[in-house]
């Protein structure tokens, strides 16, 4: 039997990934890895051998390779103690679903998949406005431009991988925040079911 229960968290920069997943840990007790966070944390750890590469993949919106997120992810989710987990913004493209996929074959399982649609102009919109506050190094207009392709041009075709193995739940990411939270819990209750 497997060990861990995955919900992959997928969407574009912007989408509201990190903001639903502080909603279902609140409600369902799932625990929330981004992978996204998770790198950023490695990028400031005094002594990381990555944390140049990590920086020069998010200012250009590029990818990480997978050994490296990937290595991160199973750390902390042996390290909670705990079962089941929302994983945010991972995997990316193919190099990341194929290193998932060879990592944590019989060690975890994906029960779904939430994608969060939203249009590029909403994206850009946000993440610019969070980008006066956040610090993020990624949240201005030349990143963003980047992170957009990114995601078009790999990430799109994992949810379409994802989507014929019928686990996509696809949410209007549009909306307000709490009208998405009412879908993504009518989404996870029959998940529990
Ligand atoms: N907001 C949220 N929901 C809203 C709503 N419904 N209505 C109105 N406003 C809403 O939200 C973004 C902003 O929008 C916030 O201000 C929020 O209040 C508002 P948030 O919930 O933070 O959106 P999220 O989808 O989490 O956006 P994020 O910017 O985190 O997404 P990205 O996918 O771009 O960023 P991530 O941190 O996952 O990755 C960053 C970079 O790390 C990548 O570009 C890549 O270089 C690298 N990376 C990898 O290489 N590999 C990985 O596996 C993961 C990341
Ligand atoms: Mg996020």
């Amino acid at each position: 039997m497997a060990k861990y229960n995955v919900v992959f968290v997928l969407g574009g920069p912007g989408a509201g990934k990190g903001t639903q997943c502080e909603n279902i840990v609140r409600d369902f007790g799932y625990v929330h890895l981004s992978a996204g966070d998770l790198l950023r944390a490695e990028r400031q750890r005094p002594g990381s051998q990555f944390g140049e590469e990590i920086e020069g993949h998010i200012r250009n919106g590029t990818i990480v390779p997978v050994q490296i997120t990937c290595s991160l992810l199973r750390r902390a989710m042996e390290d909670s103690g705990k079962n089941n987990f929302l994983i945010d913004g991972f995997p990316r493209n193919k190099d990341n679903l194929d290193g998932w996929n060879k990592a944590m074959e019989g060690v975890a399982d994906v029960k779904m998949v939430l994608f969060f649609d939203c249009t590029e102009k909403t994206c850009i919109d946000r993440c610019l406005n969070r980008g006066k506050t956040s610090g993020r190094s990624d949240d201005n207009l030349e990143s963003l431009q980047k992170r957009i392709q990114t995601y078009t041009n790999s990430t799109m075709s994992i949810i379409e991988h994802y989507k014929k193995m019928d686990l996509v739940c696809e949410l209007n990411g549009e909306n307000s925040p709490d009208k998405v939270f009412d879908e993504v819990k009518v989404a996870l209750d029959k998940l529990s079911s």
